[in-house]
């Protein structure tokens, strides 16, 4: 599935979708039923690339993983009986991947060297490596790049109070994940407040945490005890969808059992100040994740600015929220998300250059977009650059273009959402061609 045409030529979006599991909260759900001693059940576990990278690195380890389909047992000796990888382990194209396992491995019996694919192997590894090497922790690398690969040695390690300079879920989790090994109170506070699986779900194995405003702190040598985990869809992977619906007039899209984190939820006060109507109906929160049952449909968008504290809510659907801007009526400005010049690919220059391709009116700027709509965009052959929300963005904008959009390097879309084109075309009712 390299090369896909996506053409709509007119008609509407309907239905009803359920998304895959939460890529963010499927890598977690492993990575502490491996650090719990027993048997751990996931449900609604994302077989998709990223996360079949963690199952394989903590089988690597000892870990018995079995998968059935998104049912997921992992039976775990604990994280104190894991045993040296006798092969590198390869976080593929998953950036969380790599980032929490070195903070895991960080104070853990274990030598390994922790490796990627061409995309991940670019990305900045010293933002949980910094903080880690003051905690104590043992990192070598052949490169002065601070990139993968590296050796993490486990070890020993002492508490931090770390003042994170930039908002990130992936640095705050490596930290919380060595605190929990480490000797001492561990505490992490963020600018503004990134998501917080890490911090429920190790709540949810039985650690004691304390959260006080954009503070939160760990006590080291606490036990996980293992238990059922039940992953919601990804909220992340239905803004694809949730655009769609937003922008085809006429078009109505229900996403049944989505997460509704409110750390992962900007992207529902995007679309409603843009004018959308969305209607959510929460189920009552249990332990674990927030969830429930979303509608969107189409209206006349308008221009906004999205900015701040807002940007770690939404961050991974500002590819699709750029695709929304340029039917949007009026200037929308991205800004303080400079973030997105290290996610898979640079994030601005490559969302920006796709669509342009379409004629849409967009700008690059240092730490974001400007975008000026609506614009008409006309079809043409779009690159995904090796990241898989690019491509999602670029098959989306078929719905929107006079004539087909091509999509290159197609099969990364595979890494958080196996059965995209599936669902397109159910909701589209007409068949994207692979090549
Ligand atoms: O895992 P990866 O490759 O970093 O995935 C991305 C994505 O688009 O799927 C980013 F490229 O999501 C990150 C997200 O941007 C997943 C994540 C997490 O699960 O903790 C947190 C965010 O990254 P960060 O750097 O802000 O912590």
């Amino acid at each position: 599935m390299d090369r896909i045409t996506a053409s709509f030529e007119g008609g509407v979006l309907n239905g009803v979708v359920q998304v895959p599991g939460d890529k963010s909260i499927s890598h977690r759900a492993v990575m502490l039923g491996a650090i719990a001693e027993g048997t751990t059940s996931i449900s609604g576990f994302l077989a998709g690339e990223d996360c079949l990278s963690t199952i394989r690195i903590f089988s690597q380890l000892g870990v018995g993983i079995e998968r059935n389909g998104t049912d997921v047992s992992v039976k775990s000796p604990g994280i104190l009986k894991w045993k040296d990888p006798v092969n590198p382990l390869d976080a593929g194209n998953s950036g969380t991947t790599a980032r929490l396992l070195l903070g895991i491995l960080a104070g853990s019996p274990v030598t390994a060297q922790i490796s990627g694919d061409r995309y991940l192997c670019k990305r900045p590894m010293r933002r949980v490596t910094t903080p880690l090497t003051e905690m104590g922790g043992s990192f070598s690398a052949d490169n002065d790049s601070g990139t993968l690969p590296i050796t993490v040695t486990g070890t020993t390690l002492k508490s931090m109070h770390y003042e994170m300079p930039i908002a990130s879920a992936q640095v705050k989790s490596a930290v919380l994940f060595a605190g929990f090994s480490a000797q001492g109170t561990t505490v992490v506070t963020e600018k503004a407040v990134s998501r917080d699986h890490t911090e429920r779900m190790l709540q949810q194995f039985g650690a004691n945490l304390l959260g006080e405003g954009n503070s939160v702190s760990i006590e080291g040598g606490q036990t996980l005890k293992a238990c059922a985990v039940k992953v919601p869809g990804d909220i992340s992977s239905a803004a694809f969808f949730m655009c769609a619906a937003a922008m085809v007039s006429g078009s109505a899209i229900t996403f049944k059992d989505v997460g509704l984190n409110p750390t992962r939820t900007g992207i529902i006060d995007v679309l409603k100040e843009m004018g959308a109507k969305v209607t959510v109906e929460q189920k009552v929160e249990g332990e674990g994740e927030p969830y429930g049952t979303l509608t969107v449909e189409a209206a006349n968008l308008h221009a906004v600015e999205i900015s701040g504290a807002l940007i770690p809510r939404l961050i991974d659907e500002l590819p699709v929220i750029a695709l929304l801007a340029t039917q949007a009526e009026g200037v929308t400005i991205i800004k303080d998300a400079e973030e997105l010049r290290v996610k898979e690919t640079d994030r601005i220059e490559a969302v920006c250059s796709e669509l342009q391709k379409l004629g849409a009116i967009i700008e690059p700027t240092p730490d974001g977009m400007r975008i000026t709509g609506p614009t008409k965009l006309t079809g043409a052959t779009l690159n995904s650059h090796g990241d898989h929300r690019l491509g999602m963005m670029a098959a989306i904008a078929s719905l929107v273009t006079e004539g087909s959009v091509q999509i290159e390097d197609a099969s990364c879309i595979n890494v958080s959402y196996p059965g995209f084109f599936d669902h397109l075309n159910s909701l589209t009712q007409i068949e994207t061609l692979m090549e």
